[in-house]
């Protein structure tokens, strides 16, 4: 049985004030959600204490990235064992926002899933393809690539704590959702490409992420292959987060 998992990342976005009443918020409502989804507060890790304090045993929490090192002379970065420290118990990397406006290769993303592994921590892995790239027919390729480059380094006692998200980049903050049938044929095949890196695929959580809203997130995780949301832009209202994790079957 797979986990069901529905993760907010707040992007650059929230405050202090934030990270404590909409995580209150969001914990007491998710404390009487009987569908078992396992919901997770991603905010920028300055406010990762705050949420932390807030989420009480109820949520889980995550950064939005880690570097690729284990400590050094690298300002401005935090490193996955420093966010296993302020009791993260995810790492979001690869997402197609870090590797557009901060040129994230695919070798960066493997590198920092080797840290987030090592730490003890759960690597949230995000892949997904341009507009250009699905409407030149090569969506799962470019896909495919990403998932076998992005979890090269993955042993295999480490698979139970991979989680990965597809993301098609022209849905992202944009308004327009994958139709449910074109992200499930997404994830199936990214399921297939996990069985044959030798993964055990069927175990792996696949979430769906780009424009999920609470009117469209029931038909996306009816799908077969969609095992929950990486949620952004309505991550940010209590009311509208929760019922998207109150829409997983
Ligand atoms: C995709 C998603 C969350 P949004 O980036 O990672 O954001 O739901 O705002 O499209």
């Amino acid at each position: 049985m797979r986990r069901k998992i529905v993760a907010g990342n707040w992007k650059m976005n929230g405050s202090k004030d934030l990270a404590q009443t909409l995580v209150s918020d969001v914990r007491s409502q998710a404390a009487s959600l009987d569908n078992g989804v396992e919901v997770v507060i991603i905010p920028p890790a300055i406010y990762v204490p705050d949420v932390v304090a807030s989420a009480g045993d109820v949520l889980s929490v995550g950064v939005q990235n880690v570097a690729q090192w284990a400590s050094g002379a690298y300002t401005g970065e935090i490193s996955a064992d420093m966010a296993l420290d302020q009791g993260c118990q995810y790492a979001l990397v690869g997402h197609s926002e870090r590797r557009q406006l901060f040129a994230e290769t695919d070798a960066a993303v493997a590198e920092k899933v080797g840290r987030i592994l090592a730490s003890g921590l759960q690597a949230m892995v995000c892949v997904g393809e341009t507009l250009e790239e699905r409407e030149a027919g090569k969506a799962e390729t470019v896909v495919a690539a990403q998932v076998k480059a992005g979890l090269a380094t993955v042993a295999s006692e480490q698979w139970q704590r991979v989680v990965v998200a597809y993301e098609p980049v022209w849905a992202i903050g944009t308004g327009k959702t994958a139709t449910a049938q074109d992200a499930q044929a997404m994830h199936a095949s990214i399921r297939q490409v996990l069985s044959e890196m030798g993964a055990p695929a069927n175990e792996i959580s696949l979430l769906y992420g780009g424009s999920v809203k609470a009117d469209n997130a029931a038909a996306l995780f009816a799908e077969p292959d969609i095992d929950g949301g990486l949620i952004g832009g309505a991550s940010l209202k209590a009311e509208d987060f929760v019922s998207i994790c109150r829409s997983v079957p």
